[in-house]
This record gives C-alpha cells, sequence and structure tokens, in this order.
C-alpha cells in the first residue's frame, strides 16, 4: 500500500483543547477581567489578542498557561486520540506526537508527557518529539493548527513535511490555500489525506 508514511501530529488545538482550557482557567482565575471568547479568537498567539485588549491582559494570559496542571488537564479534542490510536495501527505508517513546549519549563514537558501516556497509553512515550522549531524534524505530512503566517517566521522556511491545517477557533477565518489542505476536524477524511501522501 505505497510508501512508508511519517505523520507528525501537534498536540496544542489538535489533539488536546487548548483554547477551551485557557478560556475556562482563565475565567475562573480572573473573573472580573474582559476576556475574548472562542468565537472572536484571531491569530496563533493568545497572548498577543489579550495584549491588544488591554496590555496588562498578556501577562495574565501567559499566567494560566504556566501554571502547574494546566497542561495535564486540558481534555481530548473530539476524535482526535482515537483518530491517532487508529493511525499509529495502519500499515507503514509511524506518528510522532511533534510539539514546542513553553519556555517556562518548570510543569510543561513533564505535564505534555502525562498527558500523553494518560489519553494515548505508556507506549505512546516513545513517539513524543519536543521542540521549540519542528522545521528540523522530518516527516512527510504534519497536522498542526498554526497556519501561515507563524510557518513563515520559522528559521527553515521549507520543512520536509507538508502541513495540514487543523481547524481551530483562531484559524478557522483563513482563507484555504492551495499551499494548505486543511482538516476541518477528526471526524473529516485524514485517512484520505494519508493515503494521498503514499502516492
Ligand atoms: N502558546 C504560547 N502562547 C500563546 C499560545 C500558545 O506560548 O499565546 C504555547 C502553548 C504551546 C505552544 O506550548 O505555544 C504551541 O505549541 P504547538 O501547538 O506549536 O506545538
Amino acid at each position: 500500500s505505497g510508501k512508508r508514511l511519517r505523520v507528525l501530529v501537534d498536540m496544542d488545538g489538535v489533539i488536546a483543547d487548548f483554547e477551551g482550557g485557557f478560556l475556562k482557567k482563565y475565567r475562573a482565575r480572573y473573573p472580573n477581567e474582559p476576556y475574548i471568547t472562542l468565537e472572536d479568537r484571531r491569530g496563533f498567539w493568545v497572548s498577543s489578542q489579550y495584549g491588544n485588549l488591554r496590555s496588562d491582559l498578556c501577562e495574565k494570559a501567559i499566567s494560566i498557561w504556566e501554571s502547574k496542571d494546566f497542561f495535564i488537564e486540558l481534555e481530548p479534542l473530539p476524535g482526535g486520540v482515537q483518530a491517532v490510536k487508529e493511525m499509529a495501527k495502519m500499515e507503514n505508517t509511524d506518528v510522532f506526537i511533534c510539539t514546542s513546549p513553553i519556555k517556562h519549563y518548570i510543569h510543561c514537558p513533564g505535564e505534555k508527557y502525562a498527558w500523553i501516556e494518560k489519553h494515548l497509553g505508556y507506549d505512546f512515550l516513545d513517539q513524543i518529539i519536543l521542540t521549540r522549531d519542528k522545521t528540523v524534524v522530518t516527516g512527510d505530512s504534519s497536522v498542526c493548527s498554526k497556519y501561515l503566517t507563524v510557518r513563515l517566521i520559522y528559521k527553515q522556511p521549507n520543512p520536509s513535511w507538508e502541513h495540514i491545517l487543523f481547524t481551530a477557533c483562531h484559524n478557522k477565518h483563513i482563507l484555504p490555500s492551495s499551499s494548505h489542505r486543511r482538516l476541518l476536524s477528526w471526524a473529516d477524511d485524514w485517512r484520505g489525506i494519508l493515503e494521498n501522501k503514499r502516492l
């Protein structure tokens, strides 16, 4: 069934609900501060949009994901865990979870490992790639929620993989482009994209 595929699957906004988890904890911690609904989110960086709302809110937003238990308590996004498990069982398919930890490293990297163990199982700990620059990682296909402008600031503009844009609240308004196929959700045809990459 065609060539062997290496698929890089992002965590935040693809299999783990970073945006939903952030908003819930931000509102609980700062009940009297303004917030941005998921409907009104624009741009990958939550901190930038909060900072534009009022400058001190940038730091308040950051305080949420720098807190203990933020990353481990993120809810799985619908269908994501099931899809990744199914993908990993497919013939000639290597699945890696490729995610960028925040630089406030005291909780985040360990909790990302714990999240993978909790939801995907102990053996999946072999499949984790933590990197702040995903372009140094090679693969055929990468499912990620960041969009073009974020890619452009990467140090190497031409990674070896094709970026498949996973629809998230912050990128759903961006028009489709020939260089970025989309997965609307895990109910969308990810199997078809993989088979197409195998040709
Ligand atoms: N992140 C920030 N600031 C934001 C939004 C997200 O630092 O405003 C962090 C959370 C994740 C990382 O650790 O960025 C995104 O990881 P990837 O989705 O690129 O793997």
